[in-house]
C-alpha cells in the first residue's frame, strides 16, 4: 500500500507559511535583540554565531576590513627600505615587522570572515579601489628617517587607538587585536631606536630625523579620524562598544604621550602653538590640515595612485602562486581526502 500523502493543512499553504515564518522570524529577532542588548548593557563580547543588527555587522565590517586593508597596504612606506636599511640587523629587523604587518591584515580579515563578508570579496574591494585604509598610507617613506618616524609616530598612533580596541564588543575584533598591540609596541620601540640613533648622531643625522618628523608629525595625527564633530560613526560606534574613545579624545591621549617622547629624542614637534595647559591638565595642539585628510581619504592624497598600482601589480603577479597552490591542495584532497581535511 503506498504510504498515505498528508493532507495539507490550511497553515501550509503557502501564504499561510510564509506568514508563520515572517512570525517565526520576528520573534526570532525580538529574542535576539534583547540579548544582543543585555551583552552590550553587560560589557560582554559578541561572537559570530550571536544574533547581532544587521548595523552592527556593517559597521564591524567596513571598520575591520579597512583596519585589514591598513596592515596590508601599510607594508608598502616600509617595504620599500628593506634592501636600503643600513646594516643587516635593521634589515632582518625590518624585514620581520612588515612581516608582522602582513600577519595583522591576515588576522583581521579572519575576524571580518567570521561577520560573512569572504576574503576574496575584501582583496576585490581593495583592488578596485572602492575600499578606504588609513590616509597615513598615501605619505612615501623618503629617507631611512622615515623609516624612524613610521615606527615611532605611525605606530604609536596605532597602539593608542588599537589598545582600546581590545575589548571592542565584538569577540574576534577584540581578540586579534590583542596580539597586534603586542606586535605594535615593539615596533614602535623599533622606530624610536631609529630615531634615537640619528639624532644623537651627526648634525645631517640629527636634521634627517627632524625632517622625518615634521612630515609625518601631522598625517599621524589624523590617522585618528576626523575631528569628533565631523565623525559620523563614532558615537554608534561607542554605543555598540567597538569603539571606547573618541577620536579627538584618542588624538589628545597621543598628544600627550608624544611630547616627553619628543623632549627626549632631542627633536621638537613641528607645532608652534602645542603647550601644555595647565587648567586641562594635557598639551593644547594647533589645528590639523583636514582639506588636506579629506582630500588624501578620497584618492588625491600623494601615493594614493601608486599604492593600489602596486597592490595590485603584486596581486596580479601573484596569481599563479595561488592557483598552483589549490591545485594542489585539490589533488591532495583527490587523493587522500582524509589529509586534505586535516590540513584545511
Ligand atoms: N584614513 O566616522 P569616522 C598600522 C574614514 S595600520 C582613512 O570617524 P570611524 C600600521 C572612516 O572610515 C592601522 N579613512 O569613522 C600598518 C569613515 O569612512 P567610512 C590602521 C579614515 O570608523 C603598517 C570616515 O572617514 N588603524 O598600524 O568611527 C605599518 C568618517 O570617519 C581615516 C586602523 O585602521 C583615516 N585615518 O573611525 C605601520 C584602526 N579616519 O568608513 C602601521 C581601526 C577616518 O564611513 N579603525 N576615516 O566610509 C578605527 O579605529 C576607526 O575606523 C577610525 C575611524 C578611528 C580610523
Amino acid at each position: 500500500m503506498s504510504p498515505e500523502k498528508p493532507a495539507l493543512r490550511a497553515v501550509d499553504s503557502p501564504s499561510e507559511t510564509t506568514t508563520h515564518e515572517a512570525q517565526a522570524a520576528a520573534e526570532d529577532a525580538r529574542v535576539g535583540w534583547e540579548q544582543f542588548q543585555q551583552l552590550i548593557e553587560e560589557d560582554q563580547r559578541v561572537e559570530p554565531r550571536d544574533w547581532m543588527p544587521q548595523n552592527y555587522r556593517k559597521t564591524l565590517v567596513r571598520q575591520i576590513s579597512q583596519h585589514a586593508h591598513s596592515e596590508i597596504i601599510g607594508m608598502q612606506p616600509e617595504g620599500n627600505w628593506i634592501s636600503r636599511a643600513p646594516s643587516l640587523k635593521r634589515k632582518s629587523v625590518l624585514m620581520a615587522k612588515v612581516q608582522d604587518e602582513a600577519g595583522h591584515g591576515l588576522y583581521l580579515y579572519s575576524a571580518a570572515e567570521t561577520l560573512g563578508t569572504s576574503r576574496d570579496e575584501m582583496y576585490q574591494q581593495l583592488y578596485t579601489g572602492k575600499a578606504k585604509y588609513s590616509s597615513i598610507f598615501n605619505y612615501p617613506a623618503r629617507t631611512w628617517a622615515d623609516v624612524g618616524a613610521v615606527g615611532w609616530l605611525v605606530d604609536g598612533a596605532a597602539i593608542t587607538n588599537q589598545v582600546p580596541l581590545c575589548r571592542a564588543s565584538f569577540g574576534p575584533y577584540g581578540r586579534a587585536m590583542v596580539r597586534v598591540c603586542k606586535e605594535e609596541s615593539f615596533h614602535q620601540r623599533q622606530g624610536w631606536e631609529i630615531l634615537y640613533t640619528l639624532s644623537h648622531g651627526t648634525e645631517a643625522q640629527k636634521q634627517m630625523a627632524q625632517d622625518a618628523v615634521d612630515r609625518f608629525y601631522g598625517p599621524a595625527l589624523q590617522m585618528f579620524g576626523p575631528p569628533d564633530d565631523e565623525s559620523p560613526n563614532s558615537q554608534q560606534s561607542m554605543a555598540w562598544n567597538i569603539k571606547r574613545f573618541s577620536n579627538d579624545v584618542l588624538r589628545q591621549r597621543f598628544v600627550d604621550m608624544i611630547v616627553p617622547q619628543a623632549e627626549a629624542l632631542g627633536l621638537t614637534l613641528p607645532d608652534p602653538d602645542l603647550k601644555w595647559n595647565e587648567e586641562r591638565g594635557h598639551y593644547d595642539y594647533g589645528d590639523l590640515d583636514w582639506d588636506e585628510f579629506f582630500s588624501v581619504v578620497k584618492g588625491n592624497g600623494p601615493l594614493n595612485h601608486q599604492r593600489l598600482a602596486h597592490y595590485r601589480a603584486a596581486r596580479d603577479d601573484g596569481a599563479w602562486v595561488r592557483e598552483a597552490a589549490a591545485a594542489y591542495a585539490a589533488k591532495q584532497a583527490e587523493a587522500s581526502p582524509r589529509s586534505a581535511l586535516l590540513s584545511a
